[in-house]
């Protein structure tokens, strides 16, 4: 057995994540390519609704649990945590381990999912009763539900293991304030984890035994009521979002700081507790979702309200981010075109999200391509322009290699006009009425259609540039000996001792 597979090095462990992660993005990409190919041109081209809504549920589940999750959380958390917080490693290591090495079973689970039987053709959200014994006969949905089993077990292993890591092994006397934003938005995110997984679990257990058992849960006939199920789901669902983002935007306001060069960082402890405040309010506007459903007037507007109110702590970062960097001199150096990029397109979903949250508005829109034109912007845009803020940022530090500048700008010029070249036809296709998970639609929408999904040919390139710049970068092997040296050496801790608020500017971790 290699040593790598055994490891409780959380440096190890961060690096596993980050191939797992990169590998199973490529898989979901290349879903999103059979999606854009199947719209981008009039009639049905798979010629099988059923196996085309199997690729949107695989592409979704994908990216969320295998792509986006275990990067933000798994990679940048294990290989940077232990490093800014001065702990030797995570609070468990062997639990950290067992944390990745589920990943791999559940993985497998979601692909057997697709090849077994019919499918799942429900989405990501898996609503009965499509995803009943009913609508889907076969394997296929208990496949899935043994995968979120498996993702959610490792998911809360590693709350578990942050959580404890952050809140006993911050040494240097350092207090909570002074730890950089990154830390408190992994600990954010793993408390939402910790607190919403479990939901999803006992759901996707009723539903298990209401296939299985002839439990009926939610089946009206036994005396079940479905709309439960979406009620399971989207309290898990809504926090989830924001544990997609919550990561990213540690990751963004740790490299704004760090660029601006600033000593006194904008609004610390405000951002701090606009996370907090992010966090907990994401727990009770669930039913944003469920506009539809037939709910009474005042629960929608109760839910509208509740759900509008997250644009303060949002706007708060934001205009934090924004205020960092007013009246600085920085070089437009690679991580700040990722972060400004991410501010702006995030703020273009956040507002689009805003939209939504209008319940009258919403009854038109829902099911439309404006939600999918949302939660692209805020995630294709947001989630994924931190990775490449942070991958980039901390690249030199993690492999101890360059990439070149040059070619990684031409590759955000592409990603950027790519990403918006796809996503930003689909709100006027949402606005035009087009419902989503359909694999056909009146001519009318043609055109918007096509641009989109040229533009998803462009992302494409762009990601495999991206894939070509790493791999000549490992291989070329430019070397910074000064990161190696800063790494290994034992005296960066005295060389850099910590001041008050100033933990975010370490400046090891700095690319110039
Ligand atoms: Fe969302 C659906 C509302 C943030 C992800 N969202 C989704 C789905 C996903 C998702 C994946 O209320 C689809 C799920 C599915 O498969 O069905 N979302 C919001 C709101 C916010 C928001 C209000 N979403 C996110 C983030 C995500 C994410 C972050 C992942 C990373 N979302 C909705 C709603 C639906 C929805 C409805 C259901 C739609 C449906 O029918 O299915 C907020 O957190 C956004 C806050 C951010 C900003 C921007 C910065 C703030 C500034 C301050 C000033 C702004 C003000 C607003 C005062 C607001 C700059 C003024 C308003 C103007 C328009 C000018
Ligand atoms: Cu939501």
């Amino acid at each position: 057995m290699k040593k790598w597979f055994y490891s409780t090095n959380h440096k190890d462990i961060g690096i596993l994540y980050f191939m797992f992660g990169l590998w199973s993005g490529m898989l979901g990409m290349s879903m999103s390519f059979i999606i854009r190919l199947e719209l981008g041109t009039s009639g049905s081209l798979l010629g099988n609704d059923q196996i085309y809504n199997n690729v949107v549920t695989a592409h979704a589940f994908i990216m969320i649990f295998f792509m986006v999750m275990p990067i933000m959380i798994g990679g940048f958390g294990n290989w940077l945590l232990p490093l800014m917080l001065g702990a030797p490693d995570m609070a468990f290591p062997r639990m950290n381990n067992m944390s990745f090495w589920l990943l791999i079973p559940s993985l497998i689970l979601l692909l057997l999912s697709s090849f077994l039987n019919v499918g799942v053709g429900t989405g990501w959200t898996i609503y009965p009763p499509l995803s009943s014994s009913m609508g889907h006969s076969g394997v296929s949905i208990d496949l899935m539900i043994f995968s979120l089993h498996l993702a959610g077990i490792s998911s809360i292993m590693g709350s578990i293991n942050f959580i404890s890591t952050i809140l006993n092994m911050h040494l240097f006397n350092l207090k909570m304030d002074q730890l950089s934003l990154l830390i408190w938005s992994i600990f954010i995110t793993t408390i939402l984890l910790l607190l919403s997984l479990p939901v999803l679990a006992g759901a996707i257990t009723m539903l298990l035994t209401d296939r299985n058992l002839n439990t009926t849960f939610f089946d009206f006939s036994g005396g079940g009521d479905p709309i439960l199920f979406q009620h399971l789901f989207w309290f898990f669902g809504h926090p989830e979002v924001y544990i997609l983002i919550l990561p990213g935007f540690g990751i963004i306001s740790h490299i704004i700081y760090n660029e601006s060069g600033k000593k006194e960082t904008f609004g610390i402890l405000g951002m701090i507790y606009a996370m907090l405040t992010i966090g907990f309010l994401g727990f009770i506007v669930w039913a944003h979702h469920m506009f539809t459903v037939g709910m009474d007037i005042d629960t929608r507007a109760y839910f509208t309200s509740a759900t509008m109110i997250i644009a303060i702590p949002t706007g708060i970062k934001i205009f934090s981010w924004l205020a960092t960097l007013s009246g600085v001199k920085f070089k437009m150096n690679l991580p700040i075109y990722w972060s400004v990029g991410f501010v702006f397109l995030f703020t273009v979903g956040g507002l689009t999200g805003i939209v939504l949250s209008n319940s009258s508005i919403d009854i038109v829109l829902h099911d439309t391509y404006y939600v999918v034109a949302h939660f692209h912007y805020v995630l294709s845009m947001g989630a994924v322009f931190a990775i490449m803020a942070g991958f980039i940022f901390w690249y030199p530090l993690f492999t101890g290699f360059l990439m070149n500048e040059k070619w990684l700008k031409i590759q955000f010029y592409l990603m950027f006009i790519g990403v918006n070249v796809t996503f930003f036809p689909q709100h006027f296709l949402g606005l035009g009425g087009m419902p989503r998970r359909y694999t056909d639609y009146p001519d009318l929408y043609l055109s918007w259609n096509v641009i989109s999904s040229l533009g998803s040919v462009i992302s494409l390139i762009s990601v495999l540039y991206f894939i070509f710049i790493l791999w000549e970068s490992l291989i070329s092997q430019r070397c910074i000996i000064f990161y190696k040296f800063m790494m290994t050496s034992i005296e960066w801790k005295n060389l850099y001792p910590p001041k008050n608020h100033s933990f975010n500017q370490l400046p090891l971790l700095t690319y110039k």
